[in-house]
């Protein structure tokens, strides 16, 4: 059968000459670098993708073993053609794939990048925190007690906007380089994949700064509201405004999933885990510092500055437990 197989090609290819025209029969999308960009983009799997490169190497290895044999400047035509169409493959299908392969290394938080290159300094970075289609700026703190740290939370001068509906705090916004909130689904995945704790850290208008470290941070699953799980404190000054909400579900002015009879984020302007409401609004109205007109609206920590004060920076951030 196998030598009726090369006959019939041998046949074929010399009756069908110039033999060119055999092989664009055949492969055609290998005559043409959009074509074949094109024919890449419709295999998708890695299984399809060996198939195809299994098939024409077996057709290649055949021809080539007829023609080396015929010898001549058919049989030099033949090889010609095929170590382009090598060459090819090499640049179009197997390179893609290794480099699928190098994506798998890609930083899923400010520890990756920090591990990568510990000489990295405070910035702005590009994290996957969900695979390689999620990347997504963030501020990564290298300095605060050891780096390290992936910045999900940031209030520091008042330009962002922060009452939000739902979807805004489930996906993120603002600015990495600036205020932003990096997004519960994100911050959901990131404390999954890793055991976390939590720093926050602050600072008000007088130049005074202080935090508090929580030992074990995580956020559940969208399904059960991005539940808030808190435990153990390390007090940097600020005090604890926050234990008191462990447990409590995430809630903005459009979902309320508080445990107050009225809604908490719609009546303090902010999105954030709240019961009946809070001790801590980091997400509230910046409002540049003492302000009793309006009550607790203000970014608030309480145990620190008490009621009526709206702090001048604050930052909530994880890192894996070391
Ligand atoms: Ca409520």
């Amino acid at each position: 059968m196998m030598a009726e197989t090369f006959s019939h090609r041998r046949q074929e290819v010399i009756q069908d000459a110039p033999m060119i025209a055999i092989f664009k029969t055949r492969w055609p999308a290998l005559f043409s670098v959009h074509e074949l960009s094109a024919e890449f983009k419709r295999i998708t799997t890695v299984g399809l993708l060996q198939k195809f490169f299994s098939e024409l190497d077996a057709q290649s290895s055949k021809l080539l073993k007829v023609f080396s044999k015929k010898g001549g400047a058919q049989g030099r035509k033949i090889k010609s053609l095929l170590m382009p169409m090598t060459q090819m493959f090499l640049g179009f299908f197997l390179i893609p794939v290794v480099t699928s392969c190098s994506d798998l290394s890609l930083p899923l938080d400010c520890s990756d990048i920090y591990n990568q290159d510990t000489s990295r300094p405070s910035g702005v970075y590009t994290i996957y925190p969900i695979g390689t289609t999620s990347a997504v700026q963030v501020y990564c703190d290298m300095e605060s007690l050891e780096g390290k740290w992936t910045v999900f939370q940031r209030r520091m001068d008042g330009s962002v906007n922060f009452y939000r509906p739902w979807n805004q705090y489930k996906f993120g916004f603002g600015n990495a380089a600036g205020e932003y909130w990096l997004g519960l689904e994100n911050v959901f995945y990131l404390t999954q994949r890793k055991k976390s704790e939590l720093l926050i850290d602050m600072e008000d208008f007088e130049g005074n700064k202080s935090y508090v470290r929580y030992t074990s941070f995580c956020v559940g699953p969208e399904s059960d509201g991005y539940r808030l799980h808190l435990t153990g404190i390390t007090n940097g000054g600020a005090g604890d405004s926050l234990s008191h909400i462990s447990g409590q579900k995430f809630s903005t002015f459009d979902k309320d999933q508080d445990t107050w009879e009225k809604n908490c984020a719609q009546t303090f302007i902010a999105g954030f885990w709240f019961s009946d409401c809070h001790s801590a609004n980091p997400n509230g109205v910046y409002r540049w510092g003492a302000d009793n007109s309006l009550y607790a609206i203000g970014v608030e920590w309480i145990s620190w500055k008490g009621r009526g004060y709206s702090l001048k920076a604050i930052s909530m951030k994880i890192r894996p437990v070391q």
